[in-house]
């Protein structure tokens, strides 16, 4: 066994610049330096919150990447530990990739996607186990425990794990990947002791889904499989990210039923979240008090010169608390102990009605925003966040309600949120969105949370994440209006949020 010793990074020039880059959040969280994607090895062990995740402390780039780790007792404030794993020699000399962490009785076990190209075309399955407080992390002389994909199929990639145990006490684990022609498929693999695998078949393929609303990409990255409990014996939900061809596209999920040797969907796929790459690779995970918990790995959404000049990359979402709602969507709300970071009472803005419009005294890059009320059929609401005095800069977000009502469609317009883009400016300005669930009263909670160049929306629990990158330092304005006889926000709060970073990376 070998143990880890890369520790956390000292403060240095580049931490620095990280520090003063106006677009970087303080109420998420962001990795010390460098290079930030997946979360991975959530988990709740011996009360403590733990938030490991795919990490570059070399620079703002994808490249040799190794798990870094954070704890927290309120999964709002995160307190940096020692880099669990690190690229060595063998499978995973160039990258420890996604994975997750089982209690193998009482051992904490990651099981990660070791990468190295110059040993094979995909990556393969590796183990570490750690001591009490999962900060050292040994790796199994034997790695990888799965050497590559099972023969007989011609696949696209093959990485990332989701683990659980059945009555008898044998792990399973599916991998994602994709089979040339058809798609992306789950592989189904057993064991009685994480070491030894046996390949069951596969366990889900693109021929058993119907794509529904969502793409489901070539390759079916990052699968989570996990229960949330509902009438019965609770529902399965499969959480996957669409990829194709090296594009990272979307996350999807689909309800259904974990059989044991296959998945049998009782939905067609849906986006899990509509800012789409933004809200990319979620991990989720079972607190002790039985909420599942979720958390996904925001992408930038700028030029790769102005990231490189940043020095750092990447944000984690919000912890999102998820469960179903009675039409058997997924819904998600931030953890209640977010609401721990607004600074005060909050500003109760008048209520607003038809072709009205209010701008709230309380500004800053810092917000948490709750809009409720009524939407008519033809109907329209839109909260105006980032705002300067003139408008000129300006990042707009629509509940619009169809004429005939019944339905509702959620969309985030971020074309004025920057005033000096043009064509070949390099920024992601897509309009994002899509349908959301609304009652036959028309009834809408709206909650957005603004952290400098992040964003999140939860759109009666439907969630939108993206990135902006205002120019101008007034910028910091929210403005809110509704339209359509007999729509009305009868309840507006604006909260400035306090910053979440730990001390010590401020030392
Ligand atoms: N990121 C990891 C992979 C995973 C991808 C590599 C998803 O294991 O498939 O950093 O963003």
């Amino acid at each position: 066994m070998s143990v880890s010793q890369v520790g956390a990074r000292s403060h240095d020039g580049v931490t620095l610049t990280a520090i003063q880059d106006p677009h970087r959040p303080s109420f998420h969280f962001t990795s010390p330096v460098g290079w930030l994607n997946d979360p991975n090895g959530l988990c709740q062990w011996d009360g403590v919150y733990h938030l490991f995740y795919q990490y570059n402390p070399d620079g703002p780039v994808h490249a040799d990447i190794h798990w870094g780790h954070a704890t927290s007792t309120d999964l709002v404030h995160w307190i940096d530990a020692p880099v669990a794993l690190a690229p060595s020699t063998g499978a995973d000399s160039q990258g420890c990739w996604s994975g997750v962490i089982v209690d193998d009785a009482g051992t904490p076990t990651i099981i990660y996607s070791g990468h190295n190209p110059d040993a094979g075309r995909t990556q393969t399955c590796c183990i570490a186990t750690g001591n009490a407080d999962l900060t050292a992390w040994g790796k199994d002389p034997n790695n990888p425990v799965i050497p590559g994909p099972p023969p007989g199929h011609d696949v696209t990639e093959f990485r990332d794990h989701s683990l659980w145990k059945d009555a008898a006490g044998k792990w399973h684990q599916v991998m994602g990947s994709g089979i040339r022609g058809e798609g992306g498929v789950l592989f189904h693999y057993s064991s009685p002791d994480l070491r030894a695998w046996t390949f069951e078949g596969t366990y889900l393929t693109g021929r058993d889904i119907e794509p529904g609303g969502a793409y489901p990409g070539t390759t079916w990255e990052c699968p989570d499989l996990f229960t949330l409990p509902t009438q019965g014996a609770g529902t399965d939900v499969l959480v996957f990210s669409a990829w194709d061809e090296g594009i990272t596209l979307h996350p999807v999920y689909i309800t259904g039923q974990r059989g044991a040797q296959n998945f049998i969907p009782n939905t067609q796929v849906r986006h899990l979240d509509y800012g789409l790459r933004h809200f990319y690779a979620p991990q989720s995970f079972t607190a002790d008090d039985g909420r599942r918990i979720q958390f996904g790995w925001a992408q930038e959404a700028r030029p790769q010169d102005a990231i490189l000049a940043a020095g750092w990359s990447g944000v984690m979402s919000l912890p999102r608390h998820l469960t179903l709602n009675d039409a058997g969507h997924l819904i998600a709300a931030p953890v209640a102990e977010t609401d721990a970071l607004r600074i005060g009472a909050g500003e109760a803005v008048p209520a607003i009605g038809p072709g009205e419009r209010v701008r709230a005294t309380t500004v800053g890059d810092q917000l948490d925003i709750i809009a409720r009320g009524i939407l008519a059929p033809g109907g329209e609401l839109a909260i105006y966040v980032r705002t300067s005095s003139d408008h000129a800069e300006s990042t707009v977000i629509t509940v619009a309600q169809t004429a005939d009502g019944g339905e509702a469609v959620l969309r985030l317009d971020r074309r004025n949120s920057r005033s000096d883009l043009d064509a070949g400016s390099g920024y992601d300005t897509v309009e994002l969105g899509g349908p959301i669930d609304i009652s036959d009263n028309g009834e809408v909670d709206l909650r957005v949370l603004v952290d400098h160049s992040m964003l999140e929306i939860f759109a009666n629990g439907q969630p939108l994440t993206a990135r902006v990158y205002p120019s101008r330092h007034d910028a910091t304005g929210v403005e809110l209006t509704v339209s359509g006889e007999g729509s009305l926000l009868t309840e507006i709060t604006v909260w400035q949020m306090a910053q979440a970073e730990q001390a010590e990376r401020v030392r």
